[in-house]
């Protein structure tokens, strides 16, 4: 099956029909963009395709991208997250190509985020990096030398062994990885020189990757270092009993809500979804929020739902998109049946992302943006920041409004369609289903009937009306 994108009405075309032909008719509000996608293992080339075809026409906010800086060689994924130097040459492409791509995805209106790995450097003895940069495990030529590095003594081989102990987890290594003294202003200095060369390219927030392992005074100190105001979102994996949690990085920015994401997943496989739009009691406050139904580590990990997870995964994308907690990030990645496996490359350099075109990609190809994602996309910068209204759980069925600009019905059933009556604050009319693009949905008099197919879902904007 090809991947289609269907095209979005904008909401200018919109006003203009609505001023001439029908004044009285509800105009639909620019579009609030707020959705992001993090394009695991995109290169610049592909991420700038991504952000021209996909992501501008249907309204997405931001893009995350995997780690730019130089890193070392090997053909596994993670090669990524181990520095060797700050130049922006990486398996993802040039510096050229960079710029190139943060340029393409301004002009689509698409914000871009980069992976700052500044916890750490490289895990390895030594060697030479993609680049051609020589460095050995604390020594990495102009930019850090051996005092640089905590050596924690803390456990037998400096790595953390227990994250119930603070000072391990912030100052011992993580897998081995060079520990930074993220303390030192000399430290702060040069990850802030690395960040604003970024910044200076134009972009425009940051992944904060194991913000964790940083005590979250240095990671503000860095922050404040950097020219601008960025976006800036912490990983800390909201762990139990551990003493570091995300709560203490707020003051920074936002973080990703791994907490809601697992409680998320559970909602969604147990089928009861009436808890999805109520899932923020015990969770990080709304707008500090990134939420994912899966990133590249969870992917390959069994705590939330995964894109091999089909239809269950798809539903839980969409519905992500619907409720109203958090920024929401989708995800594209490539299939693979080794976890270490890397996108594939040519000579060091990951080909440009080729889409699967079936259920069942072959390993290596990306299971890209499917026309529903970005539809749903394209419906949540319709609804902006509307709040869930006139909600509705029927067994295995949630519909709610957005304000009086969208609705969505979501079916868990897996084997059953569900059609039900909803009372709307949608205006009357005739509205197109953005999943399906099925035009002969009527709203009259504050009510509709809608039909949810097994495991799918319908959603409805002021954006999308019929010509009925
Ligand atoms: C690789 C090899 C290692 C080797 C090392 C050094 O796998 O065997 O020792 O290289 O040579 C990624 C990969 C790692 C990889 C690393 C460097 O996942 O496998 O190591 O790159 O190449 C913790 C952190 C969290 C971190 C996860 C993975 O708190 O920050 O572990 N996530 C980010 C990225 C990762 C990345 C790194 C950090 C490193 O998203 O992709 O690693 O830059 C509990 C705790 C969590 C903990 C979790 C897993 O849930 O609460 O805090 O997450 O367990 O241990
Ligand atoms: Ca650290």
């Amino acid at each position: 099956m090809p991947r289609l994108i269907a095209p979005v009405l904008t909401a200018t075309l919109l006003a203009v029909t609505a001023c001439t032909s029908a004044p009285e008719e509800p105009l639909a509000p620019e579009p609030q963009p707020s959705v992001g996608v993090q394009l695991f293992q995109y290169n610049w080339d592909s991420v700038a395709r991504e952000c021209a075809e996909v992501l501008g026409p249907n309204h997405f906010d931001f893009v995350l991208l995997s780690p730019a800086q130089e890193h070392i060689e090997g053909e596994q994924w993670w090669t990524s997250y181990q520095p060797v130097s700050y130049q922006l040459e990486s398996k993802l492409g040039t510096r050229e190509q960079f710029r190139n791509m943060v340029e393409t995805c301004h002009d689509s209106g698409i914000k871009v985020v980069a992976d700052a790995v500044i916890n750490h450097m490289a895990g390895i003895d030594g060697g030479v990096g993609v680049a051609g940069t020589e460095f050995s495990h604390y020594e990495y030529p102009g930019l850090y030398g051996p005092d640089d590095f905590h050596h924690c003594g803390l456990t037998p081989n400096d790595d953390i062994a227990n994250y119930r102990d603070q000072a391990q987890v912030q100052t011992c290594e993580l897998s081995n990885l060079a520990d930074l003294d993220t303390a030192a202003p000399g430290v702060q200095e040069t990850i802030a020189g690395y960040l604003n060369d970024l910044v200076s390219l134009g972009v425009d927030g940051f992944r904060i990757d194991a913000a964790k392992h940083m005590a979250s005074e240095d990671v503000a100190a860095i922050v404040e270092r950097i020219d601008g105001d960025p976006m800036i979102i912490s990983e800390v994996i909201r762990g139990g009993g551990e003493p570091i949690q995300p709560e203490d990085y707020l003051d920074i920015g936002s973080v990703f809500a791994f907490g809601w994401a697992r409680d998320f997943a559970g909602i969604v496989q147990g089928g009861s979804l009436r808890l999805a739009p109520e899932l923020r009691d015990g969770q990080v406050p709304s707008e500090k929020a990134y939420t994912f139904v899966t990133n590249h580590d969870t992917e390959r990990g069994e705590q939330t739902l995964n894109p091999t997870d089909g239809p269950t995964f798809q539903l839980a994308s969409l519905l992500m998109l619907a409720v109203d907690y958090g920024t929401p990030v989708l995800y594209s990645g490539y299939a693979f049946s080794d976890r270490d496996a890397g996108a594939p490359q040519t000579d060091g350099r990951v080909d440009d992302a080729v889409c699967a075109t079936s259920d069942e990609p072959a390993d290596g190809e990306f299971r890209c943006l499917d026309a529903q994602q970005a539809a749903m996309a394209a419906w949540r910068a319709q609804v902006g920041d509307a709040p869930v209204a006139n909600q509705l759980a029927d067994g295995r069925l949630l519909a709610f409004d957005r304000g009086a600009l969208g609705l969505a019905a979501f079916n868990a059933d897996k084997s059953e369609e569900a059609t039900v009556e909803l009372t709307t604050g949608l205006p009357d009319g005739s509205y197109c289903d953005v999943l399906s693009d099925d035009c002969s949905i009527e709203v009259a008099d504050g009510r509709v009937s809608v039909t949810v197919p097994p495991m799918g879902a319908v959603a409805l904007h002021v954006g999308a009306m019929g010509q009925g």
